[in-house]
């Protein structure tokens, strides 16, 4: 990989490992009330991310801060947005679980486990349609493929030859659950091989795998082979619900193994081969100061108006 790009790639890991902790600390201060960290699953969110074009459309999940942060959403405003203020993203309506970018294409974050892989479909459709170039991207979990609109999504996406690529972030747990009690198959990607989409299973935890083989996938929906499915094998490093869940259920071994995989502190090194110490400490600097700014930006912002309460709801 050449230095730009992995540089490009290490700062937006960086940046959404430290963005997650910083909603950490504040929700340990009581400063915010809760969220789902995707700690761990940077390498994931860039690697995918990074491979779309601008016209894209994404829908994502619960744990989405490392899809919205890739796609380039302001870490002061997706702040602000947590903390219910007027300056964030959806206007401090949605609160940390359900952000939505519009101008980024990101139309919805779903706390509804599956939510997305239901509304894909119809967004898919549209722009197939529409005859435009976008595709569709929809991130879920291993949980939610778990649900019966999973296989009633797939199966229409290839029958319809839908322009949409699914992303199971397999990061192993469902909630309390680990995902070995719930199927009986290791790898998600052969349940839409029966549905005759072509799917893959990769390292979730190495973002030049990821973004290699998103491109790959993306190059074949544009040329109108219909949806891919693309499985990246990873691990929620930390609990369901920050800041309250403290892995007691978790095997401490498994726990351990896969923090030796941390992705942050793999691709370091990998670009540590690639760029000086010295160009490395600056960025991470420059994150950390961005992040001060932003928690300093979202304290001062204001709430938003009594009579916003009425606006942006859909009247029967
Ligand atoms: C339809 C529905 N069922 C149950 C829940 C409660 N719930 C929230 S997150 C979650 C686990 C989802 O697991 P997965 O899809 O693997 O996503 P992950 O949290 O691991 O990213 C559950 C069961 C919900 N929000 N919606």
């Amino acid at each position: 990989m050449e230095k730009e790009r992995a540089l490009d790639f290490y700062e937006k890991m960086f940046l959404i490992r430290k963005y997650e902790e910083t909603l950490l600390a504040l929700a340990q201060n009581n400063e915010i009330f809760t969220f789902c960290s995707s700690l761990g699953q940077e390498a994931s969110a860039v690697g995918v991310v990074s491979a779309l074009s601008e016209d894209d459309i994404i829908l994502t999940n619960h744990r989405s801060a490392g899809h919205l942060l890739a796609r380039g959403a302001e870490p002061r405003r997706c702040l602000a947005e947590v903390m219910g203020k007027a300056t964030g993203y959806c206007k401090g309506k949605s609160g940390p679980l359900h952000i939505s970018v519009k101008e980024l294409g990101i139309y919805l974050t779903s706390t509804i486990v599956g939510g997305e892989l239901s509304l894909v479909t119809g967004v898919g459709l549209s722009l197939k349609m529409l005859k435009t170039n976008a595709i569709a991207v929809c991130f879920f979990g291993d949980g939610a493929a778990c649900e019966g609109i999973f296989h009633e999504s797939l199966n229409l996406a290839s029958v319809w030859e839908l322009p949409i690529l699914y992303v199971c972030e397999n990061n192993q747990w469902q909630a309390f659950v680990h995902r070995k009690e719930t199927m009986r198959i290791d790898h998600i990607s052969e349940w839409a091989k029966r549905y005759k989409i072509p799917a893959i299973t990769v390292d979730g935890n190495d973002v030049e795998e990821v973004y290699k083989n998103t491109k790959k996938a993306v190059d074949s929906i544009r040329s109108q082979n219909g949806p891919y499915f693309i499985e990246t094998y990873t691990y929620r490093l930390r609990g369901h619900m920050e800041p309250m869940d403290q892995q007691e259920y978790v095997d401490k071994e498994e726990l351990e193994n896969w923090r030796k995989k941390d992705p942050v502190i793999c691709f370091k090194q990998k670009v540590l081969e690639l760029a000086s110490a010295k160009e490395i400490e600056e960025l991470e600097n420059n994150i950390e100061l961005e992040l001060q700014r932003a928690v300093h930006f979202a304290k001062e912002s204001p709430y938003p108006n009594l009579d916003e309460l009425t606006k942006d709801v859909f009247v029967v």
